[in-house]
């Protein structure tokens, strides 16, 4: 198997297996090919056939004893005069019936009745012939995924090949993969796509990409996922010839009208814009010293009366400190720059907010912009492309990751105020409000590179729907539709998996230091040295006696005075922060005592060795599982967790080495400094090899 169809395979259950009663036909009450309950009678007829060997035939029409109905409760209502509903449903929501082979699968919508088909399917491959009567609901409305690609047909931080979306500067001409793409996300109940990278390119919006992203969007309305796109904000210069961008211009205003009322003539449900502006060197509205908020309701204006929404990035920090500035912090900006605009956002502005202050780091302190805008809709930004976290090439279990930001309670007005139902809207009664994963599927036949990593893009979207879901479970039922229903295979992965994030933790970046990644280009591998000497913010001021970024009102950047008060009291304090993230908010001798006990340069040991060793047991954990899973996927993963092995003494012996020479401290256990079985790249000769001047030259060993 080539991972290929993902987590919905409908492979058959295995021998000895009870067949449960199974409808005997379908009904999807809409016969039209473009339509989501459509779409949903086919997979119900392809996955019972896929499962249990049966071919059901689908129509629109016909009776519902021992039939699988499939349809909008209203299309129910005038088919069969009544509404079997009994509970309340919310846009997307659906209504799962199951007594034996009758089945009603009513959604609120199309879109929710085909969630909900998947839903009938998921359990069937899992062997589950439960009968079951309950409706759920999303969260919230936002549901999204956005995917770095660029027009050329690469992918920014991706890392499984090239774009589905785009060649040549074109959008593909060949879209199977998108349709392939689509039917994954509509199972796990992503409603939009952001098919271009935020880093955007003007011509995103010339007539012939506009007619070409069309294309794509009707590749996915069967699957009742809409179709965004990023913008870049000086668009009216470079393509349309004015000579201003200002977002208060009336040519400027005109011609984004002009622009959307072009993509709408186009794609009627269009879900709409995702802007990244006066970030990283992208233009944007304080080129012209106009508010970020004028530079969101320009576009939200020109939306609104299609229905469309801005997802407007609150990853916002051009302006990094003059060289010398202690005080200056990255983690501060987003703060600083939205929230003296709370209020003054367009109700279809929702402001799209990376998990941590500063940029999808191991370990992040919640962003405490989610407490500073309680009059603002928001969305929180989650990554499932691991750029900082091995790029797929290690494992990374990202959920318990999330769970941290997700769960925390920033306590506004002192009253609880999770994360999570601040971003769904439920905290601040926000009408709007939701998620947004980077993802960056590429043309590889994996999706993301590895077949392990799919986890993280299933759970998101189960996730996303509801954040209290649990993340082991989750993982589980991700594994018996991936792998089978072997209880090995189901324990091990789960093993591996729940232990993979601690174990990156431990052998990158600790204590909520930075991940320790090289940061100047590839944000993979290890590279500690460079951290403090870019203008990236990403700092851990370490130096030969302490380490850590003192954040602190009262000695430090004054960050921790972002957060609401009980919040930046805890944080304040070097004895209620809790040791993950103390070197975020704290700037500590390399000697000062962990509430472990330990010192913090003998955890940074402990932890880097422990983590390196996680990540050996891994690649036997994985060699157990040798003929209870097929032999494609087998070799593949066992290729990558053999490198994460070794990759992960790379980590731990750069990371324990700089330490240990900047602070001059021993190990304990003295293992620091020794390495019996290594090779330096220096000292080796390869024949036919030529010495070859690495760029950039950090990359290379030995480097000064
Ligand atoms: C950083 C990535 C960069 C993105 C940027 C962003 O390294 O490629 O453009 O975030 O999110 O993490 O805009």
């Amino acid at each position: 198997e080539n991972g290929r169809q993902a987590w919905l395979r409908y492979a058959p259950l295995p021998r000895g297996h009870s067949t449960p009663t199974l409808p005997s036909t379908i009904l999807a009450l809409n016969s039209s090919a473009s339509s989501p309950v459509y779409t949903a009678g086919q997979e119900l007829q392809k996955g019972i056939q896929g499962i249990f060997g049966k071919r059901l035939s689908v129509h629109a029409t016909g009776k519902q004893a021992s039939s699988a109905v499939v349809g909008t409760a209203s299309q129910f209502q005038k088919l069969f005069g009544s509404n079997p509903v009994k509970d309340e449903l919310i846009e997307d929501g659906f209504w799962l019936n199951v007594k034996g082979g009758t089945v009603q699968i009513l959604g609120q919508n199309e879109r929710g009745a085909l969630y909900g088909a998947f839903e009938y399917l998921s359990m069937l491959a899992q062997g589950n012939f439960s009968n079951v009567e309950y409706a759920t609901n999303p969260a919230a409305p936002i549901r999204w995924v956005n995917s770095w690609d660029n027009m050329d047909g690469s992918i920014e931080r991706g890392f499984a090949g090239k774009s589905v979306f785009f060649a040549g500067g074109h959008v593909a001409s060949n879209l199977t993969r998108v349709s392939e793409y689509a039917r994954l996300l509509s199972s796990i109940r992503i409603n939009a796509v952001v098919v271009n990278n935020v880093n955007a390119n003007f011509t995103t919006v010339n007539a012939e990409n506009i007619a070409g992203v069309a294309r794509i969007a009707d590749v996915f309305r069967p699957y009742g996922i809409q179709l965004g796109l990023s913008l870049d904000f000086a668009t009216p210069m470079k393509l349309g010839n004015l000579s201003t961008y200002d977002p208060l211009d009336s040519e400027v205003i005109a011609y984004w009208n002009a622009v959307t009322q072009q993509i709408y003539d186009h794609i009627f449900d269009f879900a709409g814009y995702l802007v990244k502006a006066d970030s990283e060197g992208t233009p944007g509205p304080l080129v012209y010293n106009r508010t970020l908020a004028d530079g969101a309701n320009l576009f939200a204006r020109a939306l609104q009366p299609f229905g469309g929404i801005v997802m407007y990035r609150a990853f916002v920090y051009n302006q990094l400190p003059d060289e010398g500035d202690w005080k200056a912090d990255r983690a501060n900006a987003a703060v600083d720059y939205f929230q003296p605009l709370d209020g003054q956002f367009d109700d279809n502005v929702i402001i799209q907010i990376k998990y941590g202050p500063i940029d999808f780091q191991v370990r992040e302190p919640a962003s405490p912009l989610f407490a500073n805008l309680p009059n603002t809709s928001t969305a929180i930004e989650l990554q499932v492309a691991q750029e900082y976290l091995g790029q797929q090439c290690h494992l990374v279990y990202l959920p318990p990751l999330w769970r941290t930001i997700l769960d925390f309670d920033l306590r506004v007005d002192n009253q609880s105020s999770l994360v999570r139902n601040v971003v769904t809207g439920e905290r601040f009664k926000r009408p709007l409000g939701g998620s947004a994963a980077v993802v960056n599927v590429g043309l590889n036949d994996t999706w993301l590179g590895s077949h392990l990593a799919m986890s993280n893009l299933y759970a998101y979207g189960r996730l996303a729907w509801d954040w209290t879901s649990d993340s082991e479970e989750i993982l589980q039922d991700w594994t018996r539709l991936t792998f089978g229903l072997d209880k090995t295979v189901v324990d091990t992965i789960t093993q591996m998996s729940m232990a993979s994030w601690p174990a990156y933790e431990n052998y990158s970046g600790n204590l909520g230091e930075q991940t320790l990644t090289d940061i100047l280009y590839t944000h993979f591998g290890p590279n500690p040295q460079t951290l403090d000497n870019t203008p990236w913010g990403q700092w851990t001021r370490a130096d030969h006696t302490g380490i850590g970024m003192d954040r602190t009102v009262s000695t430090g950047t004054g960050f921790s005075g972002q957060y609401p008060p009980e919040v930046a009291a805890m944080y304040e304090d070097v004895e209620t922060t809790p040791d993950d993230l103390l070197l975020w908010f704290h700037h500590v001798n390399y000697t000062q005592k962990l509430k472990s006990a330990k010192t913090v340069i003998q955890h940074f040991y402990d932890a880097h060795y422990e983590g390196a060793e996680t990540a050996q047991r891994f690649v036997q954990m994985w060699q157990s599982l040798k003929g209870k899973v097929d032999d494609e996927r087998f070799e593949d993963v066992l290729f990558r967790q053999s490198f994460q092995a070794g990759h992960s003494i790379v980590w731990r012996d750069a990371v324990v080495n700089f330490y240990n020479n900047v602070s001059g401290i021993p190990d304990d256990a003295g293992r620091v400094g020794h390495h019996p079985f290594r090779i330096e790249g220096e000292n080796m000769v390869l024949s036919g090899y030529r010495p070859y001047a690495v760029t950039p030259f950090e990359a290379a060993s030995n480097a000064t």
